[in-house]
């Protein structure tokens, strides 16, 4: 598709492929970065779309430098809250509410919100000479864009502090040892690894797939009871699924299950 100023949005088999593309500015995130990547969020997440998995990585040398700092001026009377809440937050919440896998293939540096956008992914892929960086404290920034909620989650607080309170790169060999990360593989294959996965996950039971993500964010804030309860909803509908009867008749019948999304 080629409706979008800053990105490109290509739809393969199921898969959305979204391709941040400022690569001069490292994929900052500008205002018109901001509106394109929400549209093709909300296009992608269209009944109708046939899209059942979204990847999204960088253009050129970077998966995303965050928050485009030379946009916009730098006044003390700007206010940052309200630009989170009105153009970063509907970003974030809609990639949250996708009922589909969401994949990041961080291709180079994922700084501050890029950061944050790349690990609200379900399954975060990194090339090896790719680095994360919570870079808001080095401009005197507290962490934002769901970098409190998501890091300390995935890595613990003791690195998540840290992390936030120095501002110092994390390679992705790193990453990966402290679990950020699902896995690293050599940048020439990162796209094609990312692609493939994406591509069976398109393929897979959309519906198991959204449940467990749905799951699992609910996880984060409920008692082990309420989880409980949640699971045997998510559980009734999925069972009731076509993708379900497929599955099983499958197993039975000893062949590969062919998966609709539904
Ligand atoms: C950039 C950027 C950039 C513009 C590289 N903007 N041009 C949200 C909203 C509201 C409030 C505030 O917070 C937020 C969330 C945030 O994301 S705040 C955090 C914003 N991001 C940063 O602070 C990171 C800034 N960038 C860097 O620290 C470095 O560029 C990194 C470490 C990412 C990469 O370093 P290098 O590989 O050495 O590349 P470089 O610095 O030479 O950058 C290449 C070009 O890209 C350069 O332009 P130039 O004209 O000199 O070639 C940079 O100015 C430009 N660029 N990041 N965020």
């Amino acid at each position: 598709m080629s409706d979008f100023e800053t990105l490109i949005l290509d739809i393969e088999d199921g898969l959305a492929i979204v391709r941040l593309n400022r690569p001069e500015r490292l994929n900052a995130l500008s205002i018109q970065l901001k509106k394109d990547l929400l549209a093709a969020i909300r296009h992608v997440a269209k009944p109708g779309s046939g899209v059942r998995a979204l990847l999204i990585t960088g253009e050129g040398r970077a998966f995303c430098s965050g928050a485009d700092l030379a946009e916009g001026g730098m006044s003390a009377d700007r206010d940052m809250g309200a630009n989170l809440i009105e153009t970063y937050h509907p970003i974030l919440l809609e990639l949250a509410a996708l009922d589909m896998p969401v994949i990041s293939a961080v291709n180079g540096v994922a700084a501050g919100a890029g950061m944050s956008i790349a690990i609200s992914a379900d399954i975060v892929l990194a090339a090896r000479s790719a680095y994360f960086l919570q870079a808001f404290v080095n401009i005197g920034l507290v962490p934002d864009a769901g970098s409190t909620y998501i890091l300390p989650r995935l890595v613990g607080s003791a690195r998540a502090r840290a992390m936030m309170m120095l501002g110092e790169r994390l390679p992705a060999e790193k990453a990966l040892e402290w679990g950020l990360v699902y896995d690293v593989v050599d940048d020439d294959k990162l796209v094609e690894t990312a692609i493939t996965l994406g591509k069976r996950l398109a393929g897979g039971p959309t519906m198991a797939l959204s449940g467990i993500r749905k799951l699992l964010s609910e996880s984060d804030n409920n008692s082990y009871s309420e989880q409980l309860t949640a699971e045997a909803i998510a559980q009734r509908k999925a069972g009731r699924s076509e993708d379900c009867i497929e599955g099983v008749m499958a197993f039975i019948e000893k062949r590969e299950a062919r998966f609709k999304g539904r």
